[in-house]
């Protein structure tokens, strides 16, 4: 079926606002819509396309995760060689490489362009007449991987250029990386399936950019920024390294926001320091910053040298891995009783911290990587995150090594420990008679987020759970000055101070108390949507698992979980404890008022015509329904769409009313 032209138009049109969205959310970093509409734009597109498949063009942004696996990757030759950087490791270094240059270029000082160095993999990605037609790894320099379908699934790379005056032939070079966040997700959910981990993001962007079937690829979350040009012809680009920078951006192109101008050496050393205190609070690791010369003049005129060029140089940052020995595994227990295997090593400088500790996640973890007590291995410090053993030097194991195994009991208490099938985590069943579960509990209780009770660190609440002085968070609100100034490294003056810290604790929110008693798979999420639902804690209190549900984002596990919690007798007494200790937050404003879908669920299924699911979702809510992921005979309503799935054959067998998009549409606008 040849589509009308009013059809025509509309896909064009749809290409064009969705292109433009793309260019606002990665190019920019400046979402102009929410994503529930940038949703509904490509679902539109994605059923003209259906409906008109000779509408379907290479570059429509449906078109990203097209192509069919491949055999083996075929080879690309790099007209211009993807060149590497000269390195410079300390700060004299680079004054060394910034007199080099003011020799050659008999200048007294030289504007650089700084940028970070992403820690990913470089690729080529080649637009012939603003099209996408070639993304390629760097190989040896000389010839890489043909990666197209791959690159093809980055929603950074765009698959039409923007704009006009590009070249027809534009070969721009960048980095393809993982975010860490992208990467811990990634890993963690490796590891909940007993699946392989990634060492770190560079790993894990190189392997998911390497991968044969496009489809794995697409579900990573990779992400590219440009930080250069390869081959141009006939068309002319600015003459400063920063100002093409601004150029690709202009073209739609990802660039680096955090590249700057420098003027000489100094520039360079003051944009490093300033990096290197932000390095920790980047959403994506880099390794060292690249100072390149910005006028292409003063670049032509400098040259290269072997296979690097004399214009640019990176300057690392101190290095995130390192080795060092196992001295022991010690086994730690967590908040929710969970058993952490913890390497103690030999200390180590890595990345200018010195680190003694690092996790080893679970037993299938150290099983996997097989570490040993006596080992050299790998130890990684990125950011934030808790150092990691990333790997074990074989070479260098000792013959009488012994595998290490988890114990059948908790290290702490003494109680049983249990592994549930198909869980990775093995926990301690001794609740909060594990001293180690009572100070984490303590801690969590006391935490910045919860409670807020400044100055109450880990040493303290160790020594008050030791001495038995406090057993529960309620325990915290009957201490006084003698008792505190009884403990190591307090004097009066801190106990004063964080009995007036307590003190002030105790005025604080519905939302901040619940998340602060700790119940499981109640983190801040989820404390504030129970918080909103029910308005107070006696509502909440008489709420069943059903009611529970109502709730957004509450399903059975986590109801469950809650009405567990509040039925131990134990649990009450704090609650009510802590109330008549004074913690207090402020009284509902009204009763909460009831919504017109208050109390229904909701499940939908199949593909709604006028509106994305999640929109519906979305309307349905502030109607005050919840909406499940699954049919039960608490479903109130199942609506169907076109080519529904089993949930409406489930509605049917449970007798739960189904509706159609129209009736839903008609609800919607009551
Ligand atoms: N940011 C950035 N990374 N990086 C890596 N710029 C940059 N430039 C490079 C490389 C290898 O090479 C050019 C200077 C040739």
């Amino acid at each position: 079926m040849v589509a009308p032209t009013s059809v025509q138009a509309r896909a064009a049109r749809l290409r064009e606002q969705i292109e433009w969205h793309n260019y606002r959310y990665y190019g920019l970093d400046d979402p102009a819509v929410p994503d529930a509409e940038y949703d509904r734009l490509m679902q539109e597109l994605r059923t003209l396309e259906r409906d008109y498949p000779e509408l379907v063009t290479p570059d429509s942004p449906t078109q990203r995760v097209g192509a069919a696996p491949l055999a083996a990757f075929a080879q690309v030759r790099h007209d211009l060689p993807m060149l590497s950087l000269d390195n410079a490791f300390d700060e004299a270094e680079v004054v060394d490489f910034d007199r080099r240059i003011g020799e050659r270029l008999k200048l007294g000082q030289v504007d650089y362009v700084a940028e970070p160095k992403l820690d990913g993999l470089a690729v080529s990605l080649r637009y012939e007449h603003g099209h996408l037609v070639c993304g390629a790894t760097r190989g040896d320099g000389y010839t890489g991987e043909d990666v197209t379908h791959n690159i093809r699934t980055i929603g950074a790379a765009p698959l039409r250029l923007r704009g006009k005056g590009y070249p027809p032939l534009l070969e721009v070079r960048g980095e393809v990386f993982m975010p860490r966040q992208g990467f811990a997700r990634l890993n963690e959910r490796a590891r909940e399936r007993g699946g392989k981990t990634f060492a770190n993001p560079r790993n894990a962007a190189a392997g998911s950019l390497r991968q044969l079937d496009p489809r794995i690829t697409a579900g990573r979350p990779l992400d590219l920024f440009c930080y250069g040009v390869g081959v141009v012809t006939a068309g002319a680009l600015p003459d400063r390294h920063s100002d093409i920078l601004l150029q690709l951006r202009e073209w739609g192109l990802r660039v680096c926001p955090e590249w700057r101008r420098v003027e000489g050496v100094a520039g360079c050393l003051e944009y490093y320091r300033g990096l290197q205190a932000r390095r920790a609070a980047l959403p994506y690791e880099i390794d060292g910053v690249v100072y390149k010369v910005d006028r292409l003049a003063q670049q032509q005129e400098l040259g290269f040298v072997a296979r690097a060029p004399r214009w640019a140089i990176a300057h690392k940052f101190p290095a995130q891995e390192e080795l060092t020995r196992v001295l022991d595994i010690q086994v730690q227990v967590g908040r929710t009783g969970a058993l952490t295997p913890v390497a103690r090593l030999e200390p180590v400088l890595v990345g200018g911290v010195t680190v003694t500790n690092a996790t080893l996640h679970n037993a299938d973890e150290v099983r996997r990587k097989d570490v040993r007590v006596g080992d050299t291995v790998i130890v990684r410090r990125a950011g934030d995150v808790i150092p990691e053993v990333v790997q074990v030097v074989g070479e260098r194991r000792p013959a009488d090594s012994r595998p290490f195994e988890m114990p059948t009991r908790c290290p702490v208490c003494d109680s049983q420990v249990l592994r549930p099938a198909g869980e990775a985590v093995t926990r301690c069943v001794g609740g909060l008679y594990c001293r180690a579960q009572r100070k984490a509990a303590i801690l969590h209780f006391a935490s910045r987020r919860a409670l807020d009770i400044e100055g109450l660190g880990d040493k303290l609440v160790e020594q008050l759970v030791d001495r038995e002085q406090v057993q529960s968070p309620a325990d915290l609100y009957g201490l006084d000055v003698a008792t505190l100034e009884g403990l190591e490294r307090m004097g009066r003056k801190s106990a004063v101070k964080l009995l007036a810290a307590l003190e002030r604790s105790k005025a604080t929110t519905l939302e901040r108390f619940l998340y602060a008693l700790g119940i499981r798979e109640v983190g801040e999420a989820t404390a504030q949507a129970l918080a909103r639902q029910f308005a107070s804690l006696e509502a909440l209190l008489a709420a069943d698992e059903d009611r529970l549900q109502q709730a957004p984002d509450i399903g059975p596990v986590v109801a469950a979980q809650i009405r567990a919690f509040f039925q131990e007798a134990h649990n009450r007494e704090i609650v009510q404890r802590l109330r008549a200790a004074g913690v207090h937050w402020p009284a509902p404003a009204a009763p909460a008022i009831d919504r017109p879908l208050t109390g229904k669920t909701f499940v939908l299924t199949g593909t709604l015509n006028g509106m994305t699911r999640e929109e519906a979702k979305a309307r349905l809510q502030a109607l005050g329904a919840k909406v499940a992921d699954s049919v039960s005979k608490q479903t109130s309503y199942v609506v169907a769409g076109a080519a529904p799935g089993s949930k409406l054959a489930r509605a049917r067998q449970l007798g739960v009313t189904v509706l159609e998009e129209e009736a839903l549409v008609e609800l919607l606008s009551r």
